[in-house]
């Protein structure tokens, strides 16, 4: 088919049908939970919107592996309750202090704290319930690559550690090196979990793995970057959370160490590595393509 006559990606329809999808799958993740009040603290802050970036990168590496996404969707789910997890416990008062998320007021200003807390715990461990038992269809063997995966994305090699070192560093100044360590743990590590395991359920090559590896790593990074720039550049009506954060804080961010054009110039270089590993994969990588760029195109 030559050039002119194939259909273009409609990036749009794409991530509107994939968003639909998963907040259909969110919204009926959350059983019976017993007691009430923390399945309702639970659905709060699953089901207050927020991208679904993760999930939807699962779906789309599970596909360009030649998976069905509907096998993956459990995992999906899952790896937005670790998100979502993560989001309750960041905002907390003893670690980044926020009232605003996603629009609303945070978990623990509805909630107290100790609901909050017991909340992201519930998010984190149904996380893996998802994925070990409410996955028909896929093989054992790669769920429980999927769930090492998820261990090693949410734990000490991944968000928790990372966290660690963001709140080690607080008012103090952090080097470049630093700064990367700090976003491919708290944030990278989950990106990563996100399209590798997609990659898992439909049983990948090593090749492919590998490549989604690196695609990952340069997501995670410019992903990043761009949330700095938008803490300086965006209003928290725009964002859903408090703008300027940052810089309250004496927090070291990409746009303090570099400036604003410089960190916008690496978001976009970081992109289009990521985007140049898949190459080889490229007709049916036109949802993971497109993921890429909306990362250094999205205002929120
Ligand atoms: C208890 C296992 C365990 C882990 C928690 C609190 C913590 C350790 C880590 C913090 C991780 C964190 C909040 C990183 C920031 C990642 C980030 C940039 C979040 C914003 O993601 P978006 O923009 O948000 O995709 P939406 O709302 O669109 O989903």
């Amino acid at each position: 088919m030559s050039a002119a006559v194939r259909t273009a990606f409609d990036f749009t329809a794409y991530l509107e049908a994939a968003r639909w999808r998963v907040e259909a799958a969110l919204e009926s993740s959350l059983g019976p939970e017993r007691p009430e009040s923390l399945r309702e603290a639970m659905r709060y802050s699953l089901l207050a919107g927020g991208k679904r970036l993760r999930p939807i990168l699962c779906l789309a590496a599970c596909e360009l592996a030649g998976g069905d996404a509907d096998l993956a969707m459990p995992t999906a789910v899952a790896l937005e309750m670790i998100h979502t997890m993560s989001l309750i416990h960041d905002d907390l008062p003893a670690m980044d202090n926020d009232d605003l998320r996603r629009g609303r007021p945070t978990n623990h200003k509805v909630y107290g704290e100790a609901k909050a807390i017991l909340a992201g715990d519930a998010l984190l461990t149904r996380a893996f319930e998802m994925v070990a038992l409410r996955s028909p269809g896929v093989a054992a063997e790669r769920l429980l690559l999927v769930v090492g995966e998820l261990a090693l994305a949410a734990g000490a090699p991944g968000l928790v550690g990372g966290q660690v070192v963001d709140l080690e560093c607080e008012a103090r100044q952090v080097d470049l090196d630093t700064l990367e360590y700090i976003h491919l743990h708290k944030t990278g590590a989950l990106l990563r979990a996100c399209v590798i395991s997609g990659a898992l359920i439909a049983g990948a090559s090593e090749e492919l793995l590998a490549a989604l590896r690196t695609y990952a790593r340069g997501i995670g990074l410019a992903f990043q970057i761009i949330d700095d720039i938008l803490d300086v550049t965006a209003s928290s009506d725009v964002l859903g959370k408090t703008a300027g954060k940052d810089l309250t804080a004496d927090k070291t961010t990409y746009p303090k160490l570099l400036g604003l054009e410089e960190s916008r110039c690496r978001a976009e270089t970081l992109v289009s590595e990521a985007k140049a590993v898949l190459a080889p994969w490229s007709a049916k990588a036109a949802p993971l393509l497109a993921l890429a760029d909306y990362i250094t195109s999205r205002d929120r």
